[in-house]
């Protein structure tokens, strides 16, 4: 049963105005379920509305997006079995990030290759869940070596500092969910965004998704606030940043947020049909699909 406080993803959300390049890749969303076919995991934090796969496919095409990047989400725990659903359904038009623990086998791994997994996420955000010792990160980190798989990660901004010489342990390309989450209301030079921006100066594997202003906003429903965060990020750094609507939103408390309104921040925060294309098709089809 879905958590009693727990807001659905919107129902209908409007058109964007922005029209999004042919090819325009939603590099953060998710499934969810269904339930009775795909079962939350016993260990999870929250109960999720479903959210399965024929509606994200139906979202894509009518906000004008060609393809996905489904990112395991916590509720899922360590099963990514409606993800990997997701994938097959999907053929090439869909690519995946699992969670994965590190007694998972080399031939496991590699069949989630065959269906599209191309990165794992490392997920430190305490409310979601139980921490992970770092050596168990490490050992994973190993294993998908092999693969040429990325690192996902998902932090809370005031974090970083202390996550900074893990991060100096991976040597593979690292993608940050949600740009480091900044606090919005600390401006853009607070020391922890200040970090992360440092950090991705210090190293050109890593990158940000200019994503979920939905989550950092502290005026919803309107997300201008967030705006200047992505934008100094798309402008540093235009081939190291993917975008994602974050769709169905998970443990939003504020709002619904409007899938189309989210659309409409695009080219707010990348400004050029340059760095649209860059941000919408070339960074994702590079560390995804090639
Ligand atoms: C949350 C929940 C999760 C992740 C995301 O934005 C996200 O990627 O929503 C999760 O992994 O369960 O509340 O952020």
């Amino acid at each position: 049963m879905m958590d009693p406080d727990y807001r659905p993803f919107h129902p209908n959300p409007s058109k964007p105005e922005y029209k999004v390049p042919a090819g325009a890749v939603d590099a953060h969303c998710h499934v969810f379920g269904p339930a009775e076919k795909f079962p939350y995991h016993p260990k999870r934090k929250y109960t999720p509305c479903d959210a399965p796969k024929e509606k994200l496919f139906e979202l894509r095409d009518y906000l004008g997006f060609s393809r996905n990047v489904i990112v395991q989400a916590s509720c899922h725990g360590t099963d990514n079995a409606a993800l990997i659903d997701a994938l097959e359904a999907a053929g090439d038009l869909a690519r995946g990030v699992a969670v994965v623990d590190p007694s998972i086998t080399t031939g496991e791994l590699q069949a989630m290759d065959r269906a599209g997994v191309r990165a794992v996420r490392f997920n430190f955000v305490k409310r979601l869940v139980d921490s992970t010792p770092k050596e168990v990160f490490l050992a994973v980190a190993e294993k998908i070596k092999a693969l040429g798989w990325h690192i996902d990660v998902y932090f809370e901004a005031q974090d970083l500092e202390s996550l900074i010489p893990f991060l100096n342990e991976l040597d593979t390309t690292i993608v940050v969910d949600h740009m480091g989450t900044p606090n919005i209301a600390n401006g853009l030079n607070h020391p922890d965004f200040q970090r992360f921006q440092q950090l991705m100066r210090d190293n050109d594997r890593v990158w940000a998704k200019v994503s979920c202003p939905e989550r950092l906003t502290r005026q919803p429903p309107d997300y201008s606030d967030v705006v200047p965060f992505a934008r100094v990020l798309v402008e540093e750094f235009p081939d190291r940043v993917l975008w994602g609507t974050d769709w169905p939103h998970p443990n939003m408390k504020t709002h619904v947020p409007d899938d189309g309104k989210l659309v409409d921040v695009i080219p707010q925060i990348a400004p050029t049909a340059e760095l649209q294309q860059k941000l919408l098709i070339d960074n994702p089809m590079r560390l995804f699909w090639s």
